[in-house]
């Protein structure tokens, strides 16, 4: 019998909603939900994908334990007798810290992870805790934690009302969007010029997005913070700063203007390659702009500077009077989970950073992470405290990370290692065990994470399509059945009872003395069901448990996201300051103490002979989705874009040897006239050919893993974030 299906698409942070249509177990097609109340029917090529990922052949559905050096299937109690067996020694014998755990990017896409991986640090207790975090967002997180007080608070462009935005290091035409939950970024990007807005990119590369744009303005890699210092000197400099509203809810001021006093553009503009009269006229537009917001990712985090760039991005929009306004940079207000709904608000703890410091190289802890460019040398490296097992968790930092050779061998040197993942790939082929996850099209699915990051407010959860086969546990089962052997109990748990136990102490937590009431109020549901309605109905959108009648519900929510539903909509932006703010003064911090000595280092750099960045493409997934046959199909993606002035100059021809300080290797050469002379750019996430690796599509056109060339001590000092753009390399034939 057919049947559509309403399904959110977990594959990216645009969160598209999906109609799926099934003939018994199979998938017939796969679009956009039309009645989707947030992405009106939107999808990329990647949505259409889960096809392939359901029925892909290399995809686990059985667990695996390595017996001499060969992966053999188990059942799901052998694998957790092997963990017991092997894990629970080692962490005896060697104390907490000796249990690593890194958690990857899909980790934030899926409730059954994120909802319980609280559950699973706190069981496990170590002080070396990794994530993708520290390859990507840390600086913002960072930045937006000491400017309002949560790291979760972070503005975004209310891109429907806004008619002059400054993007910086973003390419949303590709990756659809980061800590800006926006899909369809094309068709906003077209409204906004066609009312007659203006878009401004500040990219290395003319890149997609920038080609889609008014104006491109190509920086040298690395150079935002120059720009951005010369747009903030400029604002104060020319008398243009207007707080309005926010006048009575900021600090620091005058120190931020004392601070930026050094950064006239005519001293910015030879190390980041911006004329001072563009970058005057960009502070000259930005402030006259009815509603502007600047809006600065991957490009602006990655690099040696991403917390001052984090910084500067909602500086400048602070001075412009566009943060918190509408259609400028403001605040999404999500219906569950949002730590900047609850609480008492308009002020808080603040943030704090480096309450401790990673044994080897004293990198700060940031959140309660450290850098995961220090876990290889925290694995190498003999004495007390030193890391001899790894639990990781949809993360596969052999490729994502930098100098993954030399993770790869800290894995292999191990006591025991254990992954969460669906495949066999470059990072889990070095574990002794592997728990597989549900194919999405098996799993429920809420967003925690990306409601907080929304251009729109909105609430929508989409159910399993195909039951999992029996005897199948979802990924929060297999976490709580991990928590549950750490604390000692053993193999034969009722993780029914556990799931009980935990969400008891959660409605202590929040309830107080009605727990019981709230308890009993929840029962209907269990699992992450039971999480998001306790979280629904004490959020702001909320029925307060009875409270507020008209308010939301699990039970709602679910009634209104079906194929003819698609969720709710809960509007445009509203302002959120002072409410929102959770910093101990209660003000909107400008001038964060550490952040402004880092400022003072800010200087220009001598340019290298080729300086190396990243990029993405549409029909990519970081590192793992290229065993896709409908996304590996077309033209070789791994290709190093070379300037043809500079192609022509070195005298390239199909291949080039590129090498840095920390490796080299070959890639195939694609000129293209969109690279500024003397930038060379390699996608991240390819290097399949590694042995072991069981991905049959993805092995037979491999790439080469860029972050070979990248090297692991290369850190933004504050966040801990890797330095994965701007690299000094060299080129020649090959
Ligand atoms: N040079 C360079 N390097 C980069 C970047 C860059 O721009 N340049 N970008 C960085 C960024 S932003 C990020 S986020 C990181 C990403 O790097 P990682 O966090 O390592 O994430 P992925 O590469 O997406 O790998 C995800 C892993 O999860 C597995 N997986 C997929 N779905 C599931 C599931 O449902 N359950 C489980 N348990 N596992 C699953 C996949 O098989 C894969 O092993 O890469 C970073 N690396
Ligand atoms: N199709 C696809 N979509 C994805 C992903 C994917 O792998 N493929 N990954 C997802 C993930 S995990 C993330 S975090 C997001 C990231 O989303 P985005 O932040 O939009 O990431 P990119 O597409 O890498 O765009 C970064 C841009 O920064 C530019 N850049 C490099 N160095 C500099 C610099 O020094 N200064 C400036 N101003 N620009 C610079 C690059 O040329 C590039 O165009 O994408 C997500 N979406
Ligand atoms: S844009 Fe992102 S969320 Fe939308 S279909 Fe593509 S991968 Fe899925
Ligand atoms: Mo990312």
């Amino acid at each position: 019998m057919p049947e559509t299906h309403y399904r959110i698409c977990p594959l990216c942070e645009a969160c598209c909603g999906l109609e799926v249509k099934t003939d018994g177990p199979k998938v017939v097609a796969i679009r956009g939900a039309d009645n989707d109340v947030f992405s009106h029917g939107y999808l990329c090529p990647k949505g259409v994908s889960l096809k392939d990922l359901h029925e892909d052949p290399d995809r686990l559905r059985r667990p695996l334990i390595k017996r001499d050096g060969v992966f053999v299937e188990a059942s799901w109690d052998e694998a957790f007798a092997e963990i017991e067996r092997r894990l629970l020694p080692i962490r005896r014998e060697h104390g907490p810290d000796s249990v690593a755990l890194t958690i990857g990017n899909p980790s934030a896409h899926k409730v059954s992870l994120l909802a319980y991986i609280p559950r699973l640090v706190k069981a496990l207790a170590t002080g070396n805790f990794f994530s993708a975090s520290t390859l990507d967002q840390m600086p913002k997180q960072l930045s937006a934690g000491l400017m309002f007080g949560h790291w979760l608070s972070i503005p975004l462009p209310d891109i429907e009302r806004c008619d002059y935005l400054l993007i910086l290091g973003a390419n949303p035409m590709i990756s659809n969007g980061s800590l800006w939950t926006v899909p369809d970024y094309r068709g906003k990007a077209k409204a906004l010029r066609a009312r007659g807005g203006r878009i401004v990119v500040v990219d290395p590369r003319r890149s997609e997005t920038a080609a889609a744009a008014d104006e491109h303005l190509a920086i040298r890699p690395g150079g935002d913070a120059l720009l951005l210092a010369g747009i903030a000197h400029t604002l104060f400099a020319e008398d243009l700063v207007k707080l309005g509203r926010l006048q009575a809810h900021v600090n620091g001021l005058e120190e931020a203007r004392a601070a930026l006093q050094p950064f006239a553009p005519e001293l910015t503009a030879d190390g980041c390659g911006i004329p001072a009269d563009t970058q005057r006229r960009l502070a000259r537009e930005l402030a006259a702009a009815p509603h502007a917001a600047v809006y600065g990712r991957i490009g602006t985090c990655t690099t040696r500077f991403g917390t001052v760039n984090s910084w500067l991005v909602d500086l400048i929009n602070v001075l412009t009077g566009n943060l918190d306004r509408e259609g400028g940079a403001m605040f999404a207000k999500a219906a569950a989970f949002a730590p900047n709904t609850q609480g008492r608000p308009g002020s808080g703890k603040g943030v704090s950073t480096g309450r401790r410091r990673s044994r080897v190289s004293g990198a700060p802890e940031v959140f309660g992470e450290l850098p995961i460019t220090v876990m290889a040398e925290e694995m190498e490296t003999p004495g007390p405290g030193q890391v001899k097992a790894l639990i990781a968790i949809a993360s596969n930092p052999v490729l994502s990370a930098p100098g993954g050779p030399r993770i790869a061998k800290a894995l292999e040197g191990l006591d025991f290692m254990l992954s969460l993942d669906i495949y066999v790939n470059e990072t889990s082929r070095h574990a002794d065990v592997i728990l597989p996850g549900l194919s999405p099209l098996e799993d429920l699915h809420f967003d925690v994470a990306f409601p907080q990051l929304s251009h729109r407010n909105h609430a929508r959860i989409s159910g399993p399509v195909f039951d999992a086969a029996p005897g199948t546990p979802q990924e929060w089962q297999t976490l709580l059945r991990l928590c549950a052997l750490l604390e000692g109990r053993g193999l034969d748990v009722d993780v029914q009872q556990l799931d009980d136990e935990a969400i008891a102490a959660d409605v202590q937590r929040f309830a107080g003395d009605q727990a019981p009431a709230v308890l009993a109020a929840l029962r209907p549901w269990r699992g992450p069901e039971r999480l998001i309605d306790l979280q629904l109905r004490m959020g702001p959108y909320g029925d307060q448990f009875g409270r507020r009648p008209e308010g939301l519900n699990l039970a709602k929510v679910k009634a209104a996201s079906t194929v003819e539903g698609g969720g709710i909509d809960l509007g445009a932006l509203t302002p959120r300051i002072p409410e929102l703010l959770r910093t101990p003064s209660g003000r909107i911090e400008l001038a964060p103490p550490p952040i402004l000595a880092d400022l003072a280092a800010v200087k220009a750099q001598p340019a290298p002979a080729f300086s190396l960045i990243g990029r993405r493409d549409t029909r990519s997934g970081n590192s793992w989705m290229h065993n896709l046959p409908v996304l590996a199909k077309g033209p070789e993606r791994c290709t190093l874009l070379v300037n043809p002035g500079d192609a022509e100059r070195l005298g390239l021809a199909e291949f080039a040897r590129v090498r840095s300080s920390a490796g080299a290797l070959v890639a195939r050469v694609e000129r293209s006239a969109d690279m500024s002379p003397g930038v060379v750019s390699l996608p991240h996430g390819w290097g399949h050919g590694l042995d072991g690796v069981q991905l049959g599509v993805a092995r037979e056109r491999p790439g080469v893993n860029m972050n070979t060339l990248l090297d692991d001590a290369a850190r933004d000092p504050l966040s801990g974030n890797a330095v994965l753009s701007g690299v000094a390399v060299e080129i020649e034939p090959a």
